[in-house]
């Protein structure tokens, strides 16, 4: 078997890469057309947008050989954007025109009742459990969906896309298609290589097929009638990492309470024990963390480069070295932040913020996370009467690679004011403490303002703002740190998350505050994210993902084992 893979210069493809190697399977890059002919096996790892994808095939001379590959009848398997760009169009770039061997529409995700993009892992369910050969998907397993955009499974209404078929997905009332499977051709809007054990699975199964097997899948018949509705999303739990360099300029795993990664005091009968006084708190190495995370079922790891506002990110070859160590390792999707911005290096070379972001992807990362300049970038929005100016991170970002790329990380503070006197620019937006809440916010009132470096420097602006700005300008989900809860263990701000899930319609991950399992419970139940971040719980063994799934099922709360 010849199999090569196909990169149009957008997005991660190394997972792919660091999937295959995993599983023992050799592969070539496709680098020119005539590459092609080459090729008995061909995997196009599609990520970011439509038109990028479509474009970027066309500058490389790749788009009329791909179609004439796939026309051959030799065996392809293509992933997310890989899947989309068989039909004719997308809504996300209508000026583009897609393959057309699947002559069909893309379609955006309706948003009323639910978040968008569609974020996180859901299930695969056959049309016809009997008939259909499953390639390596199983019904009980679940699998790593990121996209705004669908293949939509409505037989009446588009015969033809319902005609390949081969699974579907829930997702609130709408059912789309999860995969396609038809003579040569398998498709699948999950991304396999990001699905744990169980896409690797199915990555080994489809190329452990003889060539002529794949070269002539059955396709299955559209059903007589639509399933029940049954959206399977689970809410995710993540797993984040706070990196930076030590005093000895090791990068290490550190961990702050409010912000404060230093050590106050030392405990001689702690593990801790041989850490001076005011020494950068070390809890472990990123990787190994990583893949201990990874091995414990986390169903997303986040990396925050948490003082790179100090120096240039590219110049700070070690992180990017540990999340290709990470990516080789971890196969759920990665965040990076810190430092996503325009730069300027020692040199005196610029750098933007999309190449800084590009060089994160291309190792192995599937998001970046933006803080401070996402607050500048909003700034700047607001005052120009919402109006983008089309070069800041969060938009040059989402139009490369797609806004389901973008994560928005807001560190936010409770700023407490008198409700009886304060007639500020924020009093729509103020949190009065419950009667029976906590002494500290009993008859109390405040409101969330953003800051950045890290906590450093407060901005007038609030979270509501924000967290509207970063999705108008093109976030695909948002971060939700509390300066305040950081470290604490009292749980996270439930009046936080709910006051900014109640103003988007992205997704949102709760983060701070963790100290149990139970609170994991509480932030799902009372405010709806999509999914919650811990640190210093899972650092020091506390408690550990297991537990917290556990927990989570025991509420009839649906999560990924
Ligand atoms: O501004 O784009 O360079 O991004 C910097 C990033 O680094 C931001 O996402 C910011 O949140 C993060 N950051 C900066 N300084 C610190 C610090 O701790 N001194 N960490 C920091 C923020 C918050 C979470 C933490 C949760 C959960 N840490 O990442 O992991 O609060 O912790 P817990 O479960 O232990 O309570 P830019």
């Amino acid at each position: 078997m010849a199999l090569y893979l196909l990169d149009y210069g957008a997005g991660n493809v190394q997972s792919l890469a660091n999937s295959l190697r995993k599983l023992g399977h050799e592969f070539t890059w496709i680098k020119a057309p005539s590459d092609f002919d080459k090729a008995t096996s061909l995997i196009f790892p599609g990520v970011g947008a439509f038109g990028s994808a479509i474009q970027g095939l066309k500058d490389r001379g790749l788009l009329e050989p791909l179609r004439e590959y796939i026309k051959s009848g030799r065996p392809y398997f293509g992933i997310c954007i890989g899947l989309q760009v068989l039909f004719e169009s997308s809504a996300e770039s209508p000026e583009s025109q897609g393959l057309a061997i699947i002559p069909a529409a893309i379609e955006r995700f309706d948003d009323l009742d639910k978040s968008v993009p569609h974020i996180g892992w859901n299930s695969a369910d056959f049309l016809d459990r009997d008939t259909s050969p499953d390639e390596g998907i199983q019904e009980s397993s679940f699998y790593y969906f990121v996209h705004s955009f669908c293949a939509k499974y409505d037989p009446k209404r588009n015969p033809i896309s319902a005609e390949w078929a081969h699974t579907t997905t829930q997702y609130g009332q709408e059912l789309f298609i999860a995969s396609v499977l038809k003579d040569n051709v398998f498709g699948t809007q999950f991304h396999p290589e990001k699905s744990g054990e169980a896409g690797l699975q199915l990555i080994d199964s489809w190329l452990r097929q003889p060539e002529a097997v794949r070269s002539r899948l059955p396709a299955s018949a559209p059903l007589a009638r639509l399933p029940r509705p049954r959206d399977n999303l689970t809410k995710r739990v993540i797993a984040c990492m706070d990196v930076r360099a030590n005093d000895q300029g090791d990068l290490v795993v550190t961990k702050g309470d409010q912000y404060d990664v230093r050590e106050k005091v030392v405990d001689s009968s702690s593990a801790l024990a041989t850490q001076a006084a005011g020494a950068v708190r070390n809890l472990g190495k990123p990787v190994s963390l990583a893949s201990q995370y990874y091995d414990q079922g986390a169903d997303e790891i986040c990396l925050l480069n948490i003082t790179s506002f100090r120096h240039s990110p590219l110049q700070d070859q070690p992180m990017l070295a540990v999340v290709r160590a990470a990516a080789e390792r971890v196969f759920v999707p990665l965040t990076i932040g810190g430092g996503i911005k325009d730069t300027i290096d020692p040199d005196g070379r610029k750098r933007s913020a999309l190449e800084v972001a590009g060089e994160y992807f291309r190792a192995g990362a599937d998001k970046v996370s933006i803080g401070s300049e996402a607050v500048y970038a909003s700034e700047e929005y607001i005052k120009n009467n919402r109006k983008g100016s089309g070069t800041s991170a969060i938009e040059t970002i989402a139009h490369a690679y797609g806004r389901q790329a973008v994560l928005v990380s807001i560190d936010p503070r409770r700023v407490y004011v008198d409700p009886s006197f304060y007639d500020g620019p924020f009093k729509d937006e103020l949190v009065f403490g419950a009667p029976d809440g906590p002494d500290d916010e009993r008859n109390k009132a405040w409101w969330y303002q953003c800051t950045v470096s890290g906590g450093r420097e407060s901005r007038n602006l609030s979270v509501v703002q924000f967290a509207k700005a970063s999705e108008e300008l093109g976030a695909g989900e948002l971060l939700i740190n509390s300066i305040d809860r950081d470290g604490t263990g009292r749980g996270f701000d439930l009046d936080l998350i709910r006051l900014v899930k109640s103003n988007v319609r992205i997704p949102v991950i709760a983060s701070s505050g963790a100290g149990k399992a139970r609170h994991f419970v509480d932030v799902f139940q009372a405010t709806g994210a999509e999914a919650a971040l811990a640190a210093g719980i899972f650092h020091r063994g506390e408690v550990g993902i297991g537990e917290v799934k556990d927990c989570l099922k025991e509420h009839a709360i649906s999560a990924r084992t």
